[in-house]
């Protein structure tokens, strides 16, 4: 198949299942047009084998004008998605995100259907979790996102809590297809470079990680503070992955809480699948989160997740089992709960195989990929 995907291309979980899917189908033998206006993070093609001679990138090129106090991006895109669509006899659109690029894929479609080329051009959408929890709640933008979502030839959600919110509150009566986020789970695996940890943890400490985009979403001060009470009782480091509008928060209450000797900000990272062998827990305090992707990374490397029980994310982590699950603002609980992982080795250990094992039997990459293949398929009959 021939296919167009459009997600945000900044770092966001979003993003990197869009990147991800794209070299999983890539490397499956389908011709991936990635458009957007920056190539993606995470798309490595270097990662995975094959993918290299099938994936293709097409830049959005905003033009702006004195006239325009705001660029009309969505245009610009629907205007790309089309003249790729021509081009390169893409068979079909995937967008990530339904703001707004559901509502260009739908006006790429109408403009493929007119006289010029007058062919089908469908387009599935992948709801993701802000845009419809956070964003598309929005009065501005509700009626807009409602009809994108009833306009699309397919609607994937990565989560039953994701599909159930959007039927709720987006009054939908459409088929929304449950397809979970997946990781590839050879190249996300439990295999620790010594010498990489002895870096972040020089004297043999513990490595707790956060990894998000640092939005107030995540509740980046509750990862500081779960991590002081830790600190407060035994040696630890705290390795944050990522940049965003919360960091300068988090290195303020690590200072504030007398940590910040501890507290490593590594920034954005492009090799996520080496950096979390190294952990040993992954903490994901959020507000909301309607699937959790870092904490799925995170459990296929091993490490043990210990997030909130929000949104989607008790269908991913089984509390006790392969996690430990608290609720929103409890760091509490969320410090006691690493501690335990952090004093028991036995219990550490069975937990990182639980979750590893939840990974591979559930969210393997080999898994997930051909229920979108095979849902593409059904969208192109
Ligand atoms: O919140 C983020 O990390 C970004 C956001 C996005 O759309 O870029 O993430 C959402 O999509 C991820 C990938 O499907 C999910 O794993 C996250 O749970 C979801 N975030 C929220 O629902 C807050």
């Amino acid at each position: 198949m021939k296919i167009g995907i459009t997600c945000y291309p900044t770092y966001g979980g979003s993003g990197v299942v869009a990147a991800e899917l794209g070299l999983e189908l890539a490397a499956r033998g389908h011709q991936v047009h990635f458009i957007s206006y920056a190539r993606p993070i995470r798309l490595d093609v270097s990662a995975t084998p094959g993918a290299a001679a099938n994936i293709h990138y097409h830049e959005v090129e905003v033009t702006t004008y004195p006239l325009f106090t705001y660029p009309p991006y969505t245009l610009a895109l629907a205007s790309r998605m089309a003249e790729v669509a021509e081009a390169e006899h893409l068979d079909l659109l995937h967008v990530h995100y339904a703001i707004p690029h559901s509502v260009s894929a739908y006006l790429a479609r109408a403009m493929m259907a007119g006289p010029r080329n007058g062919r089908r051009l469908p387009f599935v959408t992948t709801l993701h979790g802000t845009d419809i929890t956070l964003v598309g709640g929005d009065h501005s933008y509700l009626p807009i996102t409602r009809f994108a979502i009833e306009q699309s030839d397919g609607v994937t959600a990565i989560s039953r809590y994701l599909r159930e919110t959007t039927i709720r509150e987006f009054d939908i009566a459409r088929d929304i297809r449950v397809i979970y986020n997946f990781v590839n789970c050879e190249l996300y695996r439990p295999q620790r470079d010594p010498a990489e940890r002895a870096r972040l943890a020089p004297d043999g400490e513990p490595l707790i990680a956060h990894l998000s985009n640092f939005r107030p979403v995540k509740r980046i001060g509750d990862v500081v503070e779960t991590f002081a009470i830790v600190r407060g009782e035994m040696k630890a480091r705290l390795v944050m992955i990522g940049e965003g509008p919360e960091r300068g928060n988090a290195e303020y209450v690590a200072r504030k809480m007398g940590v910040e000797h501890d507290v490593l900000f590594l920034g954005t990272q492009d090799n996520v699948h080496r950096l979390l062998p190294l952990m040993d827990v992954l903490l994901l305090p959020s507000r909301t989160e309607s699937f959790g992707l870092a904490a799925l990374e995170a459990m296929a490397c091993g490490a043990i997740p210990v997030a909130t029980r929000v949104g989607g994310v008790p269908e991913v982590i089984s509390d006790g089992v392969d996690g430990f699950l608290a609720e929103v603002g409890d760091v509490q609980t969320m410090a006691q709960r690493i501690l335990r992982l952090l004093r028991e080795p036995k219990l550490r250990k069975e937990m990182a195989e639980s979750a590893r094992f939840t990974a591979e039997t559930r969210f393997c990459s080999t898994l997930i990929i051909p229920q979108y293949e095979e849902y593409y398929r059904r969208v192109l009959a």
